[in-house]
């Protein structure tokens, strides 16, 4: 069986930075869709650290184009801190979300990990959506839409200096796959800042076999690979256990073979999970089919390739 870095589980049981309520329930939906069994069952070295805690869901409206600011920033602070102990400890993070504002903390954290190791990063940011709004341009003011901008230091000090001075990346340093909605603005910023995006039509014309090829094209020895993984990314029909579906996404085989040709790239090192909402799933399957997608990138092939 193939040797895997040991994976830490970090339960982040948040959704104030969503639309919806719900996404709190995530972390459980995914132990309970058995994903630390499915990890272990491929020989993975894995440990439950549980759930953070964190503020609960003030549920209030956006002030200043940001909804619940003060409490993003405190979860995220949290998860920044837990998430880099495990790095330094050579373990390989897997945040159980919670809604996406959770990616600042989470990449901020690997992005100060490669600087200590001087390691090249990489962001694959597998979504609906581009996620690059800021509190001028939102028509939401949740930030679950904003932790590309924010990461790319286009946000709030709080968020964009989480780890220091510095952003955590630059938008060369990303590749978003499967992205199907982008507000107005938000597409200006996306192409002013010549971010990589790998668009619905994208993989409608090229197939996702020389999209993912693109996509993860020039990844050197040293590169450390962060998957951020919005199950919106997939298509509704076979995912409906999300706060914001949009028709016309991924489906299961090309979601398969997203994960089995990350996979084969060996190079990942940290992943996010989140936007899964089980109040919103149909029996659990989102989370199943979320579960049976991290086999994939853990090595689960086909009887043939094996
Ligand atoms: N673009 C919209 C907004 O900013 C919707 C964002 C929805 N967010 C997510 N993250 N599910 O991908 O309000
Ligand atoms: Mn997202
Ligand atoms: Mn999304
Ligand atoms: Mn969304």
């Amino acid at each position: 069986m193939a040797s895997h870095i040991p994976v830490s589980l970090i339960g982040v049981p948040t959704d104030i930075g969503a639309g919806h309520r719900g996404a709190r329930l995530g972390p459980e939906a995914l132990r309970i869709a058995g994903l630390p069994e499915a990890l272990a069952a491929r020989g993975v070295d894995v440990r439950d650290l549980g759930n953070l805690d964190g503020p609960r869901n003030p549920w209030t409206a956006p002030v200043a184009g940001y909804r619940h600011l003060d409490e993003v920033v405190e979860w995220n602070r949290a998860l920044m801190e837990a998430s880099l102990a495990e790095l330094r400890a050579g373990r390989l993070p897997i945040m159980l979300g919670g809604d996406h504002c959770l990616g600042i903390g989470s990449i901020t954290a690997v992005a100060r990990w490669c600087r200590e190791q001087g390691k090249d990063l990489r962001v694959l940011w597998l979504d609906a959506h581009s996620d690059f709004n800021t509190s001028e341009v939102t028509p939401s003011g949740n930030v679950h839409g904003m932790p590309v901008a924010c990461l790319c230091g286009l946000g709030p000090d709080a968020l964009t200096r989480l780890g220091g001075d510095a952003p955590a990346l630059l938008p060369s340093q990303v590749r978003q796959i499967g992205i199907r909605s982008v507000d107005p603005e938000e597409k200006r910023l996306i192409k002013h800042h010549r971010v990589d995006v790998y668009d619905m039509r994208y993989i409608d014309e090229a197939g996702m076999k020389r999209t993912m090829e693109a996509a993860l094209a020039d990844l050197g020895p040293d590169t450390h690979l962060h998957v951020s993984f919005d199950v919106d990314f997939l298509d509704p029909s076979i995912a409906p256990g999300v706060g914001t579906t949009v028709p016309g996404g991924v489906n299961y085989r090309e979601a398969q073979l997203v994960m089995e040709m990350i996979a084969d790239s060996g190079r990942m090192g940290s992943l996010d999970i989140v936007e899964l909402n089980p109040l919103l799933d149909t029996h659990n399957a989102t989370a199943e089919l979320a579960v049976d997608l991290v086999e994939s990138l853990f090595g689960k092939s086909t009887l043939m390739r094996d």
